[in-house]
């Protein structure tokens, strides 16, 4: 900086574009997946220099690193946060030192919506909306009265994005259809966590026969943990089987998956690198962005049972939706 002349360093279209990532930390293979788009496409050869910083989970961490991102004068600012609230300050800062703030995956709840320049990620209400569309559906299929769904929730971090649209997607279903929600308590988006809350769940409950995770790795310890107490996971209550439905499916999830032990896993994309870098690219090019950019997912069951359950953006109309289901 500090030259006004054309060919200073800091201008020109062959630049390297500087990006500070801010990540949540590695709870999960999405957020792998996630972390190694966004480094596949922020390279050298691609003309960018990554800052990559891993906040373990603490929303702390990641104001330090933003602070920091500030601090080095980046381009822009890459941001997956923990939860929605608490950004108003250190966005704040962003904004008057002229970063353009993309916030990826998780939405952030601030009073000025101008505090980021836009959003792409999912629209985990909607995901879970269609899980609970799905169990409702697959259930009726089945013959199985509302009253005898005995449903475990094991919910991800508290006051994230995915958490809060998940869990309000089942907790619409328990209200619309009167099913049983038995047990709800946070696996904080872990195999580790989702092993230990369902061990303790099955030794407290032992009518549970199906379990709602809210992501994959969740559902691979409650999983473990329902084996480990001589229960089996399938696709028929009626059998004794427990059902297990998940979100994000991953490549471990999608074998479950094809294998009924997970009956119903909700896609959720993590590959956004390629995506914050159109955006980026429009950005640099002066063009205007849309705020809020969605990506559309599916959803993947052990069978054909419901053939389909597809639905309009959530936030379209003022949290309008609409959820269309073939069986
Ligand atoms: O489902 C979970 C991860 O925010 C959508 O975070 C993301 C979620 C994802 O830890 O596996």
């Amino acid at each position: 900086g500090g030259s006004s002349s054309d060919s200073g360093e800091d201008s020109g279209s062959g630049d390297v574009i500087t990006v500070g990532f801010s990540q949540v930390g590695a709870e999960s293979d999405w957020r792998t997946a996630n972390t190694e788009s966004m480094q596949e496409t922020f390279t050298e050869e691609n003309g960018y220099e990554l800052i990559f910083d891993d906040a373990q989970q603490k929303q702390e961490n990641q104001i330090t690193a933003i602070r920091n991102f500030i601090q080095q004068e980046v381009d822009y600012i890459l941001l997956a946060p923990v939860t929605e609230s608490g950004w108003d300050t250190v966005l704040q800062e962003a904004y008057d030192a002229d970063i353009p703030v993309i916030i990826v995956d998780r939405m952030v709840d601030v009073s000025n919506d101008d505090l980021y320049t836009t959003w792409i990620g999912t629209d985990s209400l909607l995901e879970g909306r269609k899980a609970a569309e799905w169990l409702n559906a697959y259930a009726t299929a089945k013959g199985w009265d509302a009253s005898e769904l005995n449903i475990a929730h094991i919910q991800g971090t508290m006051g994230s994005t995915a958490q809060i649209g998940r869990t309000q997607g089942l907790e619409e279903g328990v209200e619309k259809y009167g099913w049983n929600l038995v047990a709800q308590q946070c696996g904080e988006f872990t195999q580790a966590k989702g092993q230990e809350v369902m061990e303790s769940m099955l030794k407290q409950y032992d009518n549970i026969n199906v379990v709602y995770c809210e992501n994959d790795n969740e559902a691979f310890g409650a999983i473990d943990a329902i084996e480990a107490a001589g229960k089996t996971v399938g696709t028929d209550i009626a059998n004794g089987e427990i059902l297990v439905l998940s979100f994000d499916t991953t490549n471990a999830g999608l074998t479950d998956t094809l294998e009924g032990k997970i009956v119903c896993d909700v896609e959720c994309n993590p590959l956004h690198g390629p995506r914050a870098e159109e955006l980026i690219k429009a950005l640099e090019a002066g063009e205007e962005v849309e705020k809020l950019n969605y990506v559309d997912e599916e959803i993947f069951a052990y069978d054909d049972t419901v053939a389909s359950v597809t639905a309009t953006n959530s936030l379209d109309e003022e949290g309008d939706y609409a959820v269309t289901v073939i069986t």
